[in-house]
């Protein structure tokens, strides 16, 4: 009989390259999604007929313990959240309750309704905010710079407790930033590759972001999800590390964005310190720093050490940096040239 998995966060970036990875794997998908005005299918549509919905919200208990009676997942992928940090200082109270009361919520419901089903919870690097160490490991020491890591780190402690007060096999995964053609306009990846692709077919002429100096351990969503699964496949749960080890600064990135287009930006040896503006070799500003877009507290260096995983999971991150900038530029050319 096929395996049954419900994953929450279904419409999402990383939603919806689980939910392929698992039907290629021939698992039954069963969705949890949100009720909106709207439906919000995009990432999925393409397999959208392969997948079991069920009505549902993180917030609202009783919808996840009928989610868990109807799908009877033999795994559990939570990957359902307010997940843009920036907008966590503008909604703490929903980012908390959301991110770690749904997580209290959905264990609750696993608890009373399938005690054996395995959950992965969606951790994260901006649980160890203001690096205590580098690389950062499972066994560097936490210390949340926002409303969001703090709900995150308070959800990783949930499951951790669930795991020794009851025994359920619960794993979270510590994943650093990963993206795609599929990643949220506000996130800063793809804000610059659909940015630079748009100066680079003449829609803008520049645009605006924060703090360049910052620097992420990223890579693609479409291998991370493999880790997710992964980690549900062992005998004991446990935790992990996923990241490449290598860490970029969103300047850095900026600039292949533009190389990927065939647009010389200046390079002024700053790397993205004090810097104003960026402009073309030809002098035309194509990036403007706007105070706006800086946090009240930065997370300002990411870089993961994921030996652990390599090691007991045989996992490793296949496409770099690099290809993955390509990637995208190359999904929004394709997709705003055909608008
Ligand atoms: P995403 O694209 O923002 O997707 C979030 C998903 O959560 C969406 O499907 C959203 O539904 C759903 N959701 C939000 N609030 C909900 C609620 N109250 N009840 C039910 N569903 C709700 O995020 P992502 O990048 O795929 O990330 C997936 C998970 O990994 C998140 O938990 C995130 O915090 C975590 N994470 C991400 C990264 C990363 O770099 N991507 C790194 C570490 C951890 P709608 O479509 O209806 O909005
Ligand atoms: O792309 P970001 O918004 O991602 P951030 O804050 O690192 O969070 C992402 O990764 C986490 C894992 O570490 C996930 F848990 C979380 O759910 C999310 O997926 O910002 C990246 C960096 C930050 O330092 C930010 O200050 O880019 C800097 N930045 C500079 N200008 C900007 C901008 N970020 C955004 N979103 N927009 C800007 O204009």
């Amino acid at each position: 009989m096929a395996k049954k998995a419900l994953v929450t966060g279904i419409t999402g970036q990383d939603g919806s390259y689980l939910a392929e990875f698992l039907l290629k794997k021939g698992y039954d998908v069963f969705g949890l999604e949100r009720r909106a005005s709207t439906k919000n299918r995009g990432n999925i549509k393409h397999i959208e007929s392969e997948i079991h919905f069920i009505s549902g919200d993180m917030l609202d208990s009783n919808s996840l313990i009928r989610a868990i009676s109807e799908a009877q997942p033999d795994e559990i992928y939570n990957l359902a959240a307010q997940s843009f940090v920036a907008e966590s200082w503008h909604q703490k109270r929903y980012t908390h309750e959301v991110n770690s009361s749904g997580v209290i919520n959905l264990l609750e419901a696993v608890y009373e309704v399938k005690p054996d089903a395995k959950v992965y919870q969606a951790g994260t690097s901006e649980m160890f905010g203001k690096v205590q160490e580098t690389p950062q490991k499972e066994t560097t020491p936490f210390y949340p710079r926002s409303p969001y890591g703090i709900a995150k780190l308070a959800a990783y402690w949930t499951v951790v407790n669930f795991r020794e007060s009851y025994s359920l096999f619960a794993c979270s995964g510590l994943l650093f930033n990963h993206e795609s053609p599929r990643r949220g306009l506000e996130f800063v990846t793809r804000k610059i590759t659909n940015a630079v692709v748009q100066i680079k077919l003449g829609l803008i002429d520049k645009f605006f972001l924060g703090n360049i100096g910052t620097k992420r351990d990223w890579g693609f969503a479409g291998d991370y999800v493999a880790a997710m699964w992964l980690m549900l496949q062992q005998n004991e749960p446990d935790d992990f590390v996923i990241a490449t080890g290598k860490t970029n600064t969103v300047r850095k990135f900026v600039e292949l964005a533009f190389e990927a287009v065939n647009i010389k930006i200046e390079s002024n040896g700053k790397k993205g310190v004090d810097e104003k503006y960026i402009r073309t070799d030809t002098g035309s500003v194509v990036l403007e720093i706007n105070s706006k877009f800086f946090r009240p507290a930065e997370v300002y260096l990411l870089m993961g050490d994921s030996s652990k995983a390599r090691k007991k999971l045989g996992w490793k991150p296949k496409v770099n940096f690099e290809e993955l900038v390509r990637m995208m530029v190359k999904s929004d050319l394709k997709l705003l040239s055909k608008k």
